[in-house]
């Protein structure tokens, strides 16, 4: 009887092995196109988003367009790429909005299937969340009104909708929120959009032979890409002057992270994480960071030489070059203490709550089930802290490296990460927290706006194959 069962445990695992194999080998056949674009140095100019001017000039208050539409990008120099984009062919404008001010959005869908548009890390009643339940159909317009009232962050939207988040995200649907406040303002941090503020939002892709986009939702752990794109240049460069330069970083990759660093390991310093300013600057020459996830970093140019070329990699690849340039007056500083945060205190909690993610893949699961849209996982009441224990199963044979675990509508704080403190620069205000297999990562949250709401792994497969549950606060 025992040698059966074994027998069947060790057929298992064959089978599963065998499935993993042929899996493997179609994607290699699928096999995108190596065109050379160059050597390893970066090619193009860094594409830098247009920030997304109101139709209205009132201050407090704004009506913002956005248009989701199909358009064409030359990636390279002589193929072009069908993609999807807000207001333009690829990624979208910057949403740049102030604290305190109301955002009128007006969001038209001009593509052929649903969508839909989430504010993601933006803290708002669940109907003007932009998940799930907040479809725009073929032609339709949404207009959801909000507030903004949270601190200083960068924060990003993409389409939320059930069956194609993955795909229209791969296509191109991305785009970054600035959110300033009285706080950020008045501390001379680098802040003019576009000359030393920059976004950079990291993602891979892979091509056809023909140009376009190859989507591999593989057996590995999601769809990844063989070239890296920022702003939607393949590797690009960015000229910089011998001054300090602040970088809104977004993983706006479907499934992979990214281990950045600068090519000497030259040191930097990271000012925010996902949900706003840190409390004091931490310098380090890496920096994690996986889908979903944001931080701001400052790189001070001005130790380098002009002509210098100073490489962001993740890992040993290629991300973008810096070719730095003259020396100019720079009066911007980076201070001490860059805001203070609220503690929110364990003692407070009233709940305590255990998410299981589990699996990799197609088959994951989040608490042993899978997503349901017409069933409500759990209820909150509205302003109440709960504590929520993440918890990653360790495989023996082959798993996830990891879930980067995302709470709709809200911030968070990180308690601790198998029981030790976080990390330096996971002590700010958070909303997206990777899980790496086998850990356990408690946060404590405040659910301070009604509604329904996600939550779920932000490797966009994962998601997709049900690794998602919903909340209700009321
Ligand atoms: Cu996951």
């Amino acid at each position: 009887m025992r040698k059966k069962w074994m027998l069947g445990i060790v057929l298992g695992i064959l089978i599963i092995i065998l499935v993993y194999t042929v899996f493997s080998m179609i994607d290699f056949y699928n096999d995108p196109i190596n065109t050379d674009i160059g050597s390893t140095d970066s090619a193009r100019k860094l594409p830098i988003p247009a920030l997304l001017v109101p139709s209205n000039s009132d201050a407090n208050s704004s009506d913002y367009y956005l248009n989701v539409q199909e358009g064409t990008t030359n990636f390279f120099n002589d193929k072009s790429t069908p993609t999807l984009g807000y207001n333009g062919s690829y990624l979208g404008p910057v949403l740049k909005v102030a604290r305190g001010q109301e955002v009128r959005m007006h969001v038209t869908n001009e593509l052929q299937e649903d969508t839909s548009i989430h504010w993601h890390g933006l803290e708002v009643e669940g109907t003007k969340d932009g998940g799930p339940h907040q479809v725009i159909s073929a032609g339709a317009t949404w207009d959801p009104v909000f507030t903004i009232n949270q601190p200083a962050s960068t924060l990003w939207f993409h389409p939320h909708v059930i069956g194609s988040t993955a795909t229209q995200v791969y296509y191109g649907l991305a785009g970054l929120i600035i959110v300033e406040d009285e706080n950020s303002m008045s501390l001379n941090l680098p802040d003019e959009y576009g000359v030393n503020d920059m976004p950079l939002i990291i993602q891979d892709r892979s091509f056809s032979q023909d140009g376009s986009f190859v989507y591999v939702d593989n057996m590995m752990d999601g769809a990844t890409g063989d070239y890296i794109l920022v702003n939607g240049a393949i590797t690009p460069y960015l000229e910089v002057n011998q001054t300090k330069m602040r970088f809104r970083i977004v993983n706006g990759a479907n499934a992979r992270n990214f281990d950045l660093r600068l090519s000497d390991y030259d040191e930097f310093t990271q000012i925010a994480s996902d949900g706003g300013l840190l409390e004091k600057p931490i310098v380090s020459d890496s920096l994690f960071i996986s889908p979903g996830e944001r931080v701001e970093i400052i790189i001070d140019f001005s130790k380098y030489d002009e002509g210098e070329k100073i490489k962001l990699m993740s890992d040993n690849e290629l991300v973008m070059t810096f070719h730095v340039g003259e020396k100019t007056v720079d009066d911007t500083v980076i201070p001490e203490v860059l805001s203070v945060i609220e503690r929110l205190d364990e003692d407070q909690a009233t709940n305590v709550k255990t998410i299981d993610l589990d699996g990799m893949g197609h088959m994951v699961t989040l608490n042993g089930r899978t997503f349901d849209m017409d069933r409500i996982d759990d209820n909150v009441t509205l302003g109440d802290i709960e504590i929520w224990e993440i918890t990653t199963f360790r495989s023996m044979m082959m798993g996830s490296e990891g879930h980067p675990f995302h709470i709709h509508g809200t911030q968070f704080q990180v308690l601790d990460r198998n029981g030790f403190e976080p990390f330096e620069n996971e002590k700010g205000w958070k909303d997206t927290i990777f899980v790496r297999s086998g850990e356990t990562v408690r946060i404590i949250v405040r659910f301070k706006y009604k509604g329904l709401f996600m939550y779920h792994c932000h490797i966009l497969e994962h998601e997709e194959a049900g690794m998602m549950g919903q909340l209700e606060v009321e």
